[in-house]
């Protein structure tokens, strides 16, 4: 006999409402230690992945398709995939906004410059969700108004 579940299982209310950088020091430690199997570990300087993808950075004419990783810190690097080394990373700061224009394509303001960032998988809405997170968290004055 196969028994079914007697109702859908549904989602606590405090996993729904968890936003990726609220953690316990706790899971801090956990997530870093399975990280340090990840490929992309060894460029972060040692700071937990919140978030990652590959996007295409433009920059003038021409776009590089870039691995972009969000990390605890707060940072936000990119790494060449191809060769896997970081190439740089967009400056953290009270300053810095996200601007989705489409499914695809989004902006991060920072005071010096604007990035111009492309998720081929249209997830660009996703991105600015969390990298707004990350800013209030680490930027709550700023982030209220
Ligand atoms: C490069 O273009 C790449 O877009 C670089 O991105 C970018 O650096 C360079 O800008 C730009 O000239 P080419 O490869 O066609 O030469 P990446 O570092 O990801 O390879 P950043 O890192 O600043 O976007 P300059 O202004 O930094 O040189």
């Amino acid at each position: 006999m196969i028994c079914q579940p007697s109702s859908t299982p549904t989602r606590k209310k405090s996993e729904t409402n968890k936003n990726i950088i609220e953690l316990e020091p706790a899971e801090i430690e956990r997530r870093l230690e399975l990280q340090k199997m990840d490929k992309w570990h060894n460029l972060v300087e040692g700071n937990l992945i919140l978030k990652q993808g590959l996007v295409d950075k433009r920059k003038g004419l021409f776009a590089r398709r870039r691995m972009l990783l969000l990390t605890r810190g707060p940072h936000l690097y990119y790494v060449d995939p191809a060769t896997m080394t970081l190439k740089g990373e967009i400056p953290w700061g009270a300053e810095l906004r996200t601007e989705p224009k489409n499914f695809k394509i989004f902006f991060v303001h920072t005071p010096n410059r604007t990035y111009y960032l492309e998720d081929p998988e249209g997830y660009a809405l996703e991105w600015c969700k969390a990298i707004d997170e990350v800013r209030a968290f680490y930027y709550p004055e700023q982030s209220q108004s």
